[in-house]
């Protein structure tokens, strides 16, 4: 087993990280406070090819691996959640699915110009009333002459007002539950479609999150990514990139709250000495830097798993449960450390706490992921009545 990385992605993530730092934290704090969805920093982040790192080179992409794309997005998350959510959707929900699903026109259509960042993509999976049961579609596609009409509603749509082509997954043929469903790659500006802004999130501030609206919006055949009835594949096998993705970004703000802690721990002094020397403000740190580390491990095992084309939806789930629930767990030890000074937001650890809660959440709650690993272990479905 080899635990050391190449020189080529030592220097990504030098890389990245000497990007993070420059360019995203100067504005992570005013982007959160004034709820600012950021797109010149966003155009940044492209330039730099971080919206398509995995993405074949002939396709616009930076054609690297699983392993180094983690690596970028661990910095992008220390520095800003809601700049890591915008390369998770982008990179993960988004292009990697149109690399697996797409036709080779699809591909050569929509993945230079996401890579580029000329054109942002969302991912509409959830709906008002299907979250964790995403089989039960109530969005609905109907045949019309030469293509399909689409209407139903998504919601919690990261992307979802500023993505000019939407993932949209529908129901074709509720007989069929979810071998009916189909995904279709859907133009935001089409007839019929339209986005409003959720307002009154907890944290993720500086990401633009919608509900969408799909009034018979019609598309033709050739929109529908894989084929009709792959719909359920399509969004599993998206969730696989996306919560390796999220886990990554959970590495770094475990990360990020290490280091924030130990140099406030080092700088504050009561009892006439830095608080860092007590046993008890080391017990915090030791915690978190043991947190950091397992993440940070299950996260390269999937990573490595992908690069090598092997199986991983588990340790997929694995990494993304735990990372998910450290970094909660880290940003909450965080503000201990940073005592009064930690509930304000002169310090990124506020911003972790807020910014962390809701990644146990999406993708994919943590109920779910023990669900998936509970299957794995025992051989039984829990969510089939036995
Ligand atoms: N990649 C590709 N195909 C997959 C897959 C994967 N990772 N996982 C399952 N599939 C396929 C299966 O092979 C199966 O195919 P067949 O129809 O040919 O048999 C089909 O999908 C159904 O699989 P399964 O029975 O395992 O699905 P379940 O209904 O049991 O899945 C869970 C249940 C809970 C795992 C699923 O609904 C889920 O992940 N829910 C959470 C959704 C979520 O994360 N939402 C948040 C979105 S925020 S972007």
């Amino acid at each position: 087993m080899d635990f050391d990385l190449s020189d080529e992605q030592k220097l990504v993530r030098e890389t990245a990280r000497d990007f993070a730092n420059g360019e995203i934290v100067p504005r992570a704090r005013e982007n959160d406070r004034n709820a600012h969805f950021d797109l010149e920093l966003i155009a940044k982040l492209a330039a730099q090819g971080y919206l398509g790192a995995i993405m074949p080179r002939e396709y616009g992409g930076a054609g690297l691996d699983y392993l180094t794309y983690g690596l970028i997005v661990e910095e992008v998350g220390r520095a800003c959640s809601a700049m890591r959510t915008v390369v998770s959707v982008q990179t993960s929900l988004v292009c990697s699915s149109i690399l697996r699903w797409g036709t080779e026109q699809q591909k050569q259509h929509y993945l230079p110009k996401l890579c580029s960042g000329e054109w942002l993509g969302c991912f509409g999976l959830t709906e008002p009333d299907t979250g964790s049961d995403a089989a039960n579609q109530r969005t609905r596609a109907k045949r019309r002459d030469g293509g399909w009409s689409i209407s139903g509603q998504k919601m919690w749509i990261s992307m979802g007002n500023h993505a000019r082509v939407a993932l949209i997954f529908a129901q074709t043929d509720p007989a069929l539950a979810h071998r009916g469903l189909a995904c279709f790659l859907v133009d935001t500006e089409h007839p019929g479609f339209s986005s409003q802004e959720i307002h009154g999130k907890m944290g993720l501030h500086g990401s633009d999150t919608a509900s969408l609206a799909l009034d018979e919006v019609e598309v033709p055949d050739d929109a529908v990514l894989g084929n009709v009835g792959d719909g359920f594949k399509v969004a599993m096998s998206a969730l696989d990139s996306g919560r390796y993705s999220v886990a990554a970004g959970c590495v770094g703000i475990c990360q990020g709250c290490v280091e924030h802690s130990t140099a406030y721990a080092r700088e504050r002094e009561q009892f006439g000495r830095p608080i860092a020397s007590f046993q008890l403000v080391q017990a915090m740190i030791a915690e978190m830097v043991v947190q950091t580390d397992a993440a940070r491990m299950l996260t390269w095992r999937a990573g490595f798993l992908k690069d090598a084309g092997r199986p991983n939806t588990t340790e997929t789930s694995i990494a993304k449960l735990y990372a998910t629930e450290a970094a909660v767990a880290c940003a909450n030890t965080a503000i201990q450390v940073h005592g009064g000074s930690g509930y304000v937001d002169d310090h990124p650890v506020e911003r972790y706490f807020r910014d962390v809660r809701v990644t146990t959440l999406y993708e994919g709650t943590s109920q779910i992921q023990k669900l998936i690993i509970g299957r794995a272990a025992t051989g039984i479905n829990a969510l089939v009545p036995q």
